[in-house]
């Protein structure tokens, strides 16, 4: 009997391991894969003599590790296309949100919205970020705000997992917005979600995390607090959408509650990304929001360095601020933006994103043991992964459950 799935050779190999340098670079490389994981990986003159059932040789081409967008909203009905004309026209973000449009004109479409029908829109923004070489999504709720909504959201990116063929990792956003029905009255929905939404969620397994949106013309830091306690009590991890737009002590409260990430950042201060080096948080970057709201605030990217604090990107692909579905293009953003290195683009799109997600020890880097969702490319270097500007690269996707 083999005692291999798959053998690869003769490929060049950026395993992305966070003790290796230089993108953990194996140049004359093979990959065995049983059961879905990577079961050996290394210089092909050391590789074990092993039957496999089926063996490729890559003629030399590179592979990666799977890309991972570890932030999206691509749950949502309608558009938000009129807003973007209406922002150029010089109307800003927290106007158009105070008067009745930004993240609500969303909710009232995707409440709107079928199950079926959310799906369907849904399908083809998963559908391009798999062709760009993604293997894992995480798609948040947020725009239901009520019980029967929130759940309808997080059962479409379940169905979206089950029939897309990649891994999807569901997030509980209900703490988005404050619906149009408690408006003034923040208070009471978060007490809805503490003792109805999340209890029910937690029950039938639909989440697999907890994030909330503190800031000015969302949530206080008091009211995150309480959603993050009932989640933490119930055994969901949190994240959280921190700074965008004000120093709101959004890394800090992440940070107290042992979040899995803290997202945004724009306005982090060095209290803040220290906060995040003790707990161990990453901070996710998403360019495509600094981007789309022609942000000039840039994150505390030194400090994150200096402190060894994790930096994973990500698309946030949404209809109001991000509507960028590509993983790929918020890479090239994140080098042109934000001056990150290629080799921390794409460890932020792999190694990076697989901890933001909690699923470090599973993916995000190419090495013994870990799931087997490989990315295999026409490119000189990985660098090239964040220098080409809409150029797909990518081969051929390899997921761990088909092989
Ligand atoms: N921050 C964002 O950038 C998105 N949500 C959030 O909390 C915006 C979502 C939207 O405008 O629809
Ligand atoms: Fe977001």
């Amino acid at each position: 009997m083999a005692d291999w799935d798959l053998l690869l050779t003769d490929a060049r190999i950026a395993t992305m391991r966070a003790d290796a340098p230089d993108y953990g670079v194996i140049s004359d490389g093979a990959i065995a894969v049983a059961d879905g994981s990577i079961a050996w990986i290394g210089p092909q003159n050391e590789r074990p003599s092993s039957d496999a059932k089926r063996t490729r040789s890559l003629h030399g081409q590179w592979v990666t590790p799977a890309l991972i967008d570890c932030h999206t909203h691509l749950v949502f009905g309608g558009s938000r296309a009129k807003e973007f004309e209406q922002r150029l026209k010089g109307a800003s973000y927290e106007e158009i949100a105070k008067a009745g449009g930004g993240i609500l004109s969303t909710v009232r479409a995707t409440r709107d919205a079928s199950v079926d029908e959310l799906f369907d829109v849904a399908l083809p923004r998963v559908q391009s970020l798999i062709a760009e070489g993604v293997a894992t999504i995480e798609i948040k709720s947020g725009y239901g705000l009520d019980v029967e909504n929130e759940i309808k959201m997080l059962t479409v990116a379940r169905w979206l997992g089950e029939s897309s063929g990649i891994n999807i990792r569901s997030t509980l956003l209900a703490a988005h917005a404050v619906p149009p029905e408690f408006k003034g009255a923040a208070d009471d929905y978060i007490n809805l979600i503490c003792n109805e939404l999340l209890p029910e969620v937690a029950e039938r397994g639909l989440a697999d995390a907890v994030d909330a949106y503190c800031e000015s013309i969302a949530f206080s830091a008091p009211q995150v607090a309480q959603v993050f306690r009932t989640a933490i009590d119930l055994g969901l991890p949190v994240k959280l959408h921190a700074d965008q737009l004000s120093d709101g002590g959004g890394a800090e409260l992440a940070a107290h509650f042992g979040a899995l990430s803290a997202d945004h950042l724009e306005f982090t201060s060095a209290a803040g990304v220290q906060a995040m080096r003790k707990s161990g948080a990453v901070a996710v970057l998403l360019p495509g929001a600094f981007l789309t709201l022609g942000e000039t605030q840039l994150p505390p990217i030194d400090e994150l360095r200096s402190n060894d604090v994790p930096i994973a990107i990500a698309s946030d692909c949404n209809p109001g601020t991000s509507p960028i579905c590509s993983i790929r293009n918020a890479m090239m953003l994140a080098s042109r933006l934000f001056k990150l290195t290629p080799e921390e683009c794409l460890a932020g799109a792999t190694r990076e994103a697989a901890r933001a997600l909690g699923l470090g020890d599973d993916r995000g880097t190419l090495e013994n043991g870990k799931r087997a969702d490989i990315a295999i490319w026409d490119i000189t270097h990985p660098r090239e992964l964040a220098y080409w500007i809409g150029t797909p690269q990518l081969v051929e996707l390899l997921l761990a459950d088909r092989t």
